[in-house]
């Protein structure tokens, strides 16, 4: 990621917020689903515009090819000790549809609000899982996930979906969702948490002076009888095709 940066020229703007998704035609953002694009968090600009820190500590993630183009991250994402986990989980043709790199940066890390990653990351029928690993240790200071257990059993509320004009937006408002019932996930650097596709998760912001870099995955099935939604904001250019694990 580190090299990743330092060839990124930060004049190529955009800045990643879930708060702003709905009706967004953002190009940068659709193309990156299959590219590697860089977003900025919001609190890193001043009034004028301009970044107030180094690039390498205003970006809030980086996505979402990275396990295709990239050879270091296609190495880890698709490795036997990956393959043996979606193995084990049932998967029979597993798709690595999108990654994540995100930073939470010390004191400017934003929030991601509650969601279901079947909201973004729709099949028929669901069968969404993230793999989300702690690159360093994360904690309710540094902006942990927060998880609510049992809740993947209460149904998928609402999705992300793409219109033929390119209009992304949710098709249902957002779920009251009751905060006292998410719980804290903190773990070590190194730890893989397996989210399913409709367990709601979220993270705070990172107000602490300490980031909390995360690489994520989120994998759906592709064997025969699982179709990806044709309207989902995640569609692949045909130069660079979706590349399933095996089957
Ligand atoms: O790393 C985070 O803060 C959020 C990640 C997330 O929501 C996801 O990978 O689905």
């Amino acid at each position: 990621m580190d090299a990743l940066l330092a060839d990124f020229d930060p004049r190529t703007i955009s800045i990643f917020t879930t708060k702003n998704q709905v009706e967004k035609t953002d190009n940068y953002f659709l193309r990156s689903a299959s590219d590697i694009g860089f977003f900025f968090e919001e609190k890193a600009f001043d009034e004028q515009g301009q970044l107030r820190q180094p690039k390498e500590l205003s970006i809030n993630k980086v996505g979402h090819a990275l396990h295709d183009l990239d050879p270091v991250f296609r190495q880890f994402s698709r490795s036997p000790a990956v393959e043996g986990v979606l193995r084990s989980l049932g998967y029979k043709r597993p798709l690595p549809v999108q990654s994540m790199y995100i930073f939470k940066q010390p004191s400017i890390g934003g929030e991601v609000v509650p969601h279901q990653d079947s909201t973004f990351i729709h099949t028929t029928p669901l069968s969404c899982v993230g793999l989300w690993w702690a690159l360093e240790d994360a904690s309710r200071d540094n902006g942990c996930l927060w998880g609510m257990k049992g809740v993947h059993k209460e149904g998928l509320k609402r999705r992300f979906k793409k219109a033929e004009d390119g209009f992304v937006s949710y098709d249902l408002p957002d779920t009251a969702w009751d905060m006292t019932r998410f719980e804290p996930l903190e773990c070590e650097a190194g730890t893989l948490v397996l989210l399913h596709g409709e367990n709601v998760h979220y993270s705070a912001e990172n107000t602490s002076p300490v980031s909390r870099h995360s690489y994520s995955m989120h994998v759906v099935e592709s064997a025969p009888g699982t179709t990806w939604s044709p309207d989902n904001w995640a569609q692949r250019a045909p130069e660079n095709p979706w590349q399933p694990f095996y089957g």
